[in-house]
């Protein structure tokens, strides 16, 4: 294939011609259906130009977006095979180069979104030097490719219209759902608090994070930053974090000292699928 060959000759930036700005392949708005019973062959098939651990880079030129997807998971199995299921060929008719990466939390303790994704943050930049972190729930399916995933100069909001909320935003400050930053930012504002418990509140805090270090949020406009979300209940192990409002008030006072420079975790194991990179966490008492 074309990526075998830039591999095996080790080809470089200088040695091809930049992606174009804007893809040739992008089909705009997408029809989004959730086909049944889907396997992981079936969608391995359907991509044959995606590596081994999900890493894709376009065979024939330089690409722009140098991206890592990160997706906080547990017991979502179905909703992770119909993510990766649309979002590969929706990447791949990006031009961009990416890797998607799921970080597993698999012990029966109360699920922390947050600190799953300061882990996906740190295992993802041991593997590549990306220029691009976008964190993506596993239940959001995008429906619109000129939604582009690369880092602009500043932090974006991607999911910005989604069906559940008639597609609009459900609070002016909502930084939920799926969002991107490059590095830099994320370091420099220490990444997701690692002590949200529960469903909620940990997006509100790193919406915060960013306003106290004087950035603003940016959004794709409201056709393209469109979304379906899968169906689901209220998830055991993730109930409402009663606790969100009140860690909310001193976000500007804790920000320095919880976050990624605090994150303290091991990991289980790591594993290149035909699909994704997973990353499982050693259960709490672990780490
Ligand atoms: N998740 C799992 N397993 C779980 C719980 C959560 O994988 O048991 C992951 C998954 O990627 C999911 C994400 O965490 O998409 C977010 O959890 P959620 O789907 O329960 O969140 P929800 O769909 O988000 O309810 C809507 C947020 C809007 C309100 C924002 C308030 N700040």
């Amino acid at each position: 294939s074309g990526l075998e060959q830039i591999q095996a000759l080790n080809l470089t930036e200088d040695d091809l011609p930049s992606c174009p700005k804007s893809s040739p392949f992008l089909s705009g708005p997408l029809k989004v259906s959730f086909p049944l019973h889907l396997t992981m062959d079936e969608i391995a098939q359907k991509n044959p130009w995606v590596q081994m651990g999900g890493h894709y880079q376009p065979p024939n030129c330089w690409a722009l977006h140098h991206t890592a997807v990160i997706i906080p998971y547990r017991a979502r199995r179905k909703h992770l095979y119909q993510l990766l299921y649309h979002l590969h060929p929706f990447l791949q008719r990006q031009q961009i180069h990416y890797t998607i990466y799921v970080v597993h939390q698999i012990d029966n303790n109360t699920f922390n979104r947050g600190k799953l994704l300061n882990v996906g943050f740190k295992e993802a930049m041991k593997e590549n030097n990306w220029q691009c972190i976008y964190f993506h729930d596993v239940d959001l399916i995008p429906e619109d490719d000129r939604n582009v995933y690369g880092c602009s100069v500043l932090p974006m909001h991607s999911a910005v219209a989604i069906d559940k909320f008639q597609y609009k935003l459900p609070y002016q400050t909502y930084f939920g759902g799926v969002t991107a930053l490059r590095p830099t930012h994320y370091l420099k504002i220490n990444g997701f608090p690692n002590n949200y418990w529960g469903w909620g509140g940990e997006d509100d805090d790193i919406a915060s994070r960013i306003f106290l270090n004087k950035m603003f949020i940016t959004r794709p406009p409201a056709a393209f930053g469109r979304y379906r979300m899968l169906k689901h209940g209220h998830d055991k192990g993730n109930e409402v974090n009663p606790k969100r409002f009140h860690l909310l008030s001193s976000t500007h006072i804790r920000w320095r000292r919880n976050g990624i420079n605090t994150l303290n975790y091991k990991l289980l194991s790591k594993e290149q699928t035909q699909l994704y990179t997973n990353f499982t966490k050693a259960p709490l008492k672990y780490c």
